[in-house]
């Protein structure tokens, strides 16, 4: 079996935010004697056009740097202010600079050609995420006829989304140099299958060139996941219990409702804080007996919509706060940073509700996360949104239309009130989808399609 190259914007770093991915890889990127391969982090003003390897805890990891203008078009530019917003059905909330495209391919090529001479002959190489999409054709480009797999870790659009984008044909015959896309959900593979559909020559009236082929791409749904039996064991190490104690003192005998996200306008968390407003609202007898904890530290804060998003949010929350607290009852607590997942997997095991209400979103790990952090004997409730890939493997869930906000609100109200044995019924299968789908498995049955599975791993035809 060839080695396994992973390429992703961020290789993985040192310590505790590591994350999920990086671990479950791990163990395949040192079986298979591979690497990870992308940006170092570094914005430096004449970047070497070499790769620089180190190796990270159990690792190795080739790195290049880029120029903060490069950096800023692909990245902040056309990835996070174009594809992201437009992937997630936000068009409201993009922004087209045109030039922003030629320093999405310009990275592209730069990662392409820096990786080059590292790759041999039976390599597999798997690129991850929206940020890299034109890899392959890069990659082709330079005579590489390895495996190529794609990894969207984000949603697939509609096709009038897709037509919004920029140069949005050039950007699917760059998937099309692929031989394996992957999907978080059957949903993405649905709107990417409507998208090939249109494609076909016959229904074309304009030109031939517009056609995209992906007869040579195969294409399904592989569904991410976490290490749900991990968290279990993390939420009661000592580093949660010690956070969950802190939680018991304050909270006495309220009910924690939690929501964790990066600050993000596609986790819908205005929506969720008008829910629970909505709740305590409508249900007198709930205050003082409930409490939300929303955690949410900024990303992505130099673009204009991530600070609106988090004003907006900064508002609601003095609106409910104004509303409803007393001199000695807040009805929440927003707190704007990251916690280390122990003290992570120890709210979400004390959580009575986990509110995980994305307005659109690939998959979610929070709620695979708070899943595998509960106690089975007394299991808290999972209230999810239809519309994260999630909703298609936890059918048990509490499923909610986020925009609904009297829907989210009377599903937090049926979560406080449910029974144990109907917590625990419902728990149970959530934990055996949790587990069914969890990263090791996910990594493993993309690589088992993506690798060869011919005597010596023939290549790729050339495209
Ligand atoms: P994200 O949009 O970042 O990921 P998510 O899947 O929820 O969303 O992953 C977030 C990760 O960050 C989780 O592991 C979570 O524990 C951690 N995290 C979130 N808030 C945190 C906080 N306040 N403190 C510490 N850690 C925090 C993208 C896609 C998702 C897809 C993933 C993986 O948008 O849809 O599920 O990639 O494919």
């Amino acid at each position: 079996m060839g080695r396994l190259i992973v390429v992703s914007n961020r290789t993985p770093g040192r310590g505790p935010a590591a994350g999920g991915l990086a671990v479950a890889l791990r163990k395949t990127l040192a079986e298979r004697d591979g690497f990870w391969f992308g940006w170092s982090g570094r914005l430096v003003d004449a970047p070497s056009n070499e790769a620089a390897f180190e190796d990270i805890e159990g690792i190795r990891v080739g790195k290049i740097d880029l120029t903060r203008d490069d950096h800023h078009a692909y990245y902040a530019g056309f990835s996070n202010s174009i594809l992201w917003p437009s992937f997630h059905l936000r068009l409201d909330l993009a922004t087209i600079e045109g030039h922003w495209y030629e320093g999405y391919r310009r990275v592209n090529t730069l990662f392409a050609q820096a990786l080059l001479p590292h790759i041999e002959e039976n390599d597999v190489i798997w690129v991850h995420d929206y940020h890299l999409i034109p890899f392959a054709t890069e990659l082709r480009h330079l005579g590489v006829r390895n495996r190529i797999g794609f990894y969207l870790h984000i949603p697939f659009p509609t096709l009038d989304a897709l037509y919004a984008i920029p140069h949005n044909t050039e950007l699917m015959r760059d998937l099309s140099r692929y031989d394996l896309i992957g999907f978080q959900a059957n949903r993405d593979v649905s709107a990417f299958a409507e998208f090939a559909d249109h494609q076909s020559p016959s229904t074309l009236s304009g030109s031939p060139l517009k056609s995209v082929d992906f007869s040579r791409t195969e294409v399904a749904a592989f569904p991410i996941g976490s290490d749900p039996e991990a968290f279990a064991k993390l939420a009661v190490s000592p580093a949660a219990t010690k956070m969950v104690r802190r939680m018991e003192r304050a909270l006495g005998d309220q009910s924690l409702i939690l929501g964790v996200d990066r600050l993000d306008y596609s986790k819908g968390l205005p929506q969720r804080v008008e829910a629970y407003e909505k709740l305590l609202a409508n249900n007198a007898n709930l205050r003082r007996q409930v409490h939300l904890l929303q955690v949410a530290p900024p990303s992505r804060d130099s673009i204009k919509e991530y600070q609106e998003t988090s004003d907006t949010l900064d508002a609601m929350v003095g609106r409910v706060m104004g509303h409803f607290a007393e001199p000695d009852w807040q009805p929440m607590t927003y707190v704007k940073r990251a916690y280390g997942q122990p003290s992570l997997a120890g709210l979400y095991r004390l959580a009575h509700v986990g509110l995980v209400t994305p307005l659109r979103d690939g998959m979610n790990l929070v709620a695979h996360e708070y899943v595998g952090s509960q106690d089975p004997d007394d299991p808290g409730v999972l209230v999810l949104s239809r519309f994260a890939g999630a909703a298609e493997i936890f059918e048990d869930a509490l499923l909610v239309n986020p925009f609904d906000t009297d829907e989210t609100a009377e599903a937090l109200r049926l979560a406080l009130d449910m029974p144990l044995d109907e917590r625990r019924r419902r728990w149970e299968r959530l934990m055996e989808a949790a587990m069914a789908h969890s990263v090791d498995r996910w990594a493993e049955s993309y690589l088992a399609r993506l690798t060869p599975n011919g005597p010596d791993g023939k290549p790729a035809p050339v495209r």
